[in-house]
């Protein structure tokens, strides 16, 4: 054991009947908060550094304990009673062994996101060989070789764990020098938190997918569009979207209404803070752990530089803001010049709250926090409509008068430029300079080989299968189109530079710059007004495996049925982002699909056995989800 191994484990006396309080909202004033990774009780100060557990030999006991973010007591399910769990900082060419200890009262599971191992380590019940989860008052060990170095998670893979708790940073550190230079580095850890029941929270989705979003429509907004637009006018406008039964607003089914959104564990309130000395390059390393929120992030006054994506090294672009979607990480950089504090800001994509933290040079100084952007509208294009008007099943759209149709709100359209969305090759993308791009490629590979983009970026005609087809689809995208250069809804045309997927390049060639051996299509389907989520219209139980050729390269192509964001995640094997140079794909773990478009990426099937394959919101999953098969 090394010596600050599992300092906060006693030894096996870590029962229930010792539930620990962890108190989050800091009433009364007197600040007890959470330290992140650590042990309650040593956690007095609000900047305290994540207490990573290092090494190769790791002891992670999962456990209830007893929280406090609002005020109202409740129970959280914690790793060696730390919510977030206590960070893990790898090295690459280490085998690592966790030995997980389940003392909570159902049977539980942890996945490393991103990480790649074999099939029986991966943590997902009923999926990888043999593993079945981790019963109650077992311990599992894993026990695997770390291969890459970057920022990942952890999490449960087991019921609603998750969204109680059960999420942790990982960090591993590179045998050679990093590419990434900086004297200061900090996990900010985003999640949601709340103080609900989570079956209760997909019951009442279930029962009312709008439940957690109608409030707002019906209060506030209500009264402010009979002002504006009179009675007659907000009548039909509303009668308009209840028949599409479809929210322009349907960006989050579960939002600051019920959750309350955490930095690191902290609370808005409380405020999460790192320091930095003026001049210094700091390392921020966001991971979005959280169930089912879309973080917008910016640090106001500062540029961000983006340096990795789901772990991986890019060539670095400077932003204001970028999205980060559930499950995705982005390393940025910053190098704040002045003596003054800053607000990470990081509002929901709803703008129903936000999670924020303060980047200070002194822990006394606070910065402003700014306003949330307005709620933003869904336009035409979010929902796959093109130019072609939509498909919608159950209603008869040619009944419908377009005009009507036209969104009140201009702006979302601004990102429906089609001309730019077609991207034929790397040129049309923004915030990339191309001479940059030549220089002298690493990975040995020789300039010579690299091919040319064949990546066809134009919309073909779409198909959807017949299982797309009845009351458990409402929605089939009709022209949807490639908007890898959209920042998509709410951030289009804010005058910031917001990230999107166009800028994302590798530092490194491309590992394999074979071209695809054969493309599979995916649809993301789904019913909102019933919740129920399926690929291609079959929802998990009923589907087949997909089965995938050991050593094949796939093209694998999504297209978002849907109004919703989902995050795709493929468990064991890169998922190769095509953004326009294919000798330079990011390797990405969690790929967001927009809205009513589509999306296209490689994978390198070399990873034998049975995997995960699904949108990573937590109350999509059950049914937005494949087992996948390579051998
Ligand atoms: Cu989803």
């Amino acid at each position: 054991m090394s010596e600050n191994h599992n300092s906060i484990h006693n030894g096996g006396g870590f029962n229930l009947s010792r539930r620990r309080f962890v108190k989050g909202l800091a009433l009364g004033g007197a600040f007890t908060g959470l330290g992140f990774g650590g042990s309650v009780f040593a956690a007095t100060m609000k900047q305290a550094r994540p207490l990573a557990l290092r090494g190769t030999e790791f002891d992670l006991t999962l456990a209830e304990q007893a929280v406090n973010f609002t005020g109202a007591p409740r129970v959280a399910t914690t790793v060696n009673g730390s919510l977030p769990a206590p960070l893990l900082r790898w090295r690459v060419g280490d085998t690592v062994t966790l030995r997980v200890t389940n003392l909570l009262p159902e049977t539980s599971s942890i996945h490393w996101h991103g990480i790649i191992l074999p099939s029986a380590m991966d943590g997902v019940p009923g999926i990888a060989d043999d593993f079945q989860g981790i019963r109650s008052g077992e311990t599992f060990i894993y026990r695997f070789p770390v291969t890459q170095s970057g920022t990942y998670w952890y999490h449960s893979h087991s019921g609603f764990q998750e969204q109680t708790g059960l999420y942790g940073p990982i960090i591993i550190d590179p045998r050679e020098s990093d590419p990434v230079e900086y004297d200061r580095d900090y996990v900010v850890m985003l999640s949601d938190w709340t103080d609900e029941d989570p079956n209760d929270v997909y019951r009442k989705l279930k029962k009312l997918s709008h439940y957690y979003n109608f409030n707002e429509r019906t209060h506030a907004d209500l009264v402010r569009d009979l002002k504006a637009k009179g009675l007659k006018a907000t009548w039909n406008d509303r009668k308009m979207w209840n028949r599409m039964r479809m929210s322009q607003r349907d960006l989050s089914d579960v939002t600051g209404y019920t959750y309350t959104f955490l930095t690191n564990g902290f609370t808005p309130a409380e405020g999460w803070s790192g320091l930095f000395r003026k001049g210094e390059k700091v390392r921020l390393r966001f991971i979005n752990g959280s169930a089912m929120t879309f973080f917008d992030v910016r640090i106001p006054g500062l540029k961000m530089t983006v340096v990795a994506a789901d772990g991986q090294n890019l060539e670095p672009v400077t932003v204001d803001e970028f999205r980060l979607g559930v499950a995705e990480t982005y390393d940025v950089i910053v190098e704040p010049k002045h003596d003054m504090a800053y607000t990470i800001f990081a509002q929901d994509i709803a703008r129903t709250g936000f999670a924020r933290a303060t980047l200070t040079p002194d822990p006394s100084m606070a910065a402003e926090i700014p306003e949330m952007d307005p709620v933003p509208d869904l336009g035409h294009n979010d929902m796959g409509m093109g130019v072609h008007g939509m498909e919608h099943a159950g209603h008869d759209m040619s009944a419908m008068n377009h005009a009507q149709h036209q969104m009140p709100d201009g702006q979302m359209m601004s990102g429906m430029d089609h001309s730019k969305h077609q991207m034929p090759n790397a040129q049309m993308m923004p915030g990339m300079d191309h001479s940059q791009h030549q220089r002298t490629m690493s990975g040995g590979v020789d300039k010579a080989t690299l091919k040319p983009n064949p990546s066809d970026f134009t919309a073909g005609p779409v198909t959807h299968a017949m299982t797309e087809y009845g009351p458990h689809v409402d929605m089939r995208a009709d022209a949807p189109q490639y908007r890898l250069d959209d920042p998509g809804v709410g951030l289009r045309n804010n005058s910031r530079r917001v990230l999107t997927y166009a800028d994302l390049r590798n530092l490194r060639v491309s590992a394999d710059l074979r071209e695809p051996d054969r493309e599979i299509e995916l649809h993301l389907t789904g019913n909102m007004g019933r919740y129920m989520w399926s690929i291609n219209g079959v929802k998990h139980a009923d589907a087949e495996p997909l089965r995938w050729k050991l050593g094949e390269r796939l093209r694998i192509t999504f297209i978002n049925d849907s109004m919703m964001n989902h995050p795709m995640h493929l468990h064991g094997m890169w998922s190769d982002l095509e953004t326009g140079d294919n000798n330079f794909l990011p390797r990405k773990h969690t790929v967001v699909v927009q809205p009513g478009s589509r999306i296209s990426y490689r994978v390198t099937v070399d990873a034998e056995g049975g995997w995960a394959y699904h949108c990573h919101l937590l109350y999509h999953m059950l049914g937005m989800f494949r087992t996948v098969i390579v051998s």
